[in-house]
């Protein structure tokens, strides 16, 4: 991309939730905003929601091919694409969800002082998660490849990272690592360059 961008990190504590609204219709992050430099420096591009933008702003890079720096996030092959977006509905709607309950109970609620897990509700998340995670298991291991697609990284996988970095601190890895192809694709997208470089930027704060 022949211009420059900058990250800002707003706070997402409810008390700012109308200096957020300024940018999202729910106050919610991330928003993606394209300013007209040459011009008033107005917006004159916008786009919420976290997967649509990470598919527009995968499209805008130029890649490079197979370099951990720029990987081609999007496949072309029509095929490819659909089997793309599958992967990204179920970790929205079956994985996310499972996961988000227990990130909850076990690291936003203590952290927000909102009282100690509920271990029953961890236990049925993680009843429903497994089930998911074993469907990535037999992905992985039926298809001998290193990603979801098949050898290269694609935005099927990028959508899992935060999540899977997520159960870790929830001390839940047991549920990555006892399955030996989830927990080698796991680690492998978590040490990632990228991704280390993304938790050095983001707080305590913007995670909670
Ligand atoms: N549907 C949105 C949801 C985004 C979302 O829930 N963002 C959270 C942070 S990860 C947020 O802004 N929370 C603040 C709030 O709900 O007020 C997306 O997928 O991008």
């Amino acid at each position: 991309m022949d211009t420059d961008f900058s990250l800002n990190l707003l706070s997402l504590r409810p008390e700012n939730k109308d200096v957020r609204k300024k940018y999202s219709p729910l106050g919610k992050m991330p928003i993606w905003h394209e300013l007209d430099i040459n011009g008033d420096g107005e917006v004159q591009f916008s786009l919420t929601e976290a997967r649509a933008i990470s598919e527009y702003v995968a499209q805008l890079v130029p890649a490079s091919g197979t370099a951990e720096n720029c990987p081609v996030l999007v496949p072309e092959e029509v095929e490819d694409l659909a089997r793309m977006h599958q992967w990204m509905n179920f970790e929205t709607t079956e994985f996310y969800p499972h996961m988000f309950k227990i990130y909850w109970e076990r690291v936003l609620k203590p952290r927000k002082g909102l009282g100690d897990p509920i271990e029953s509700v961890v236990a049925d998340a993680s009843k429903l998660l497994e089930q998911s995670l074993d469907v990535i298991e037999s992905q992985l291991k039926d298809s001998g490849k290193s990603y979801l697609l098949g050898d290269s990284l694609t935005l099927a996988d990028t959508g899992f990272v935060p999540y899977l970095e997520g159960l870790h601190m929830a001390k839940c890895g047991d549920l990555l690592e006892s399955r030996p192809c989830v927990n080698a694709w796991s680690n492998g997208l978590r040490e990632r360059q990228s991704w280390r470089k993304i938790l050095e930027m983001t707080t305590k704060e913007c995670f909670a």
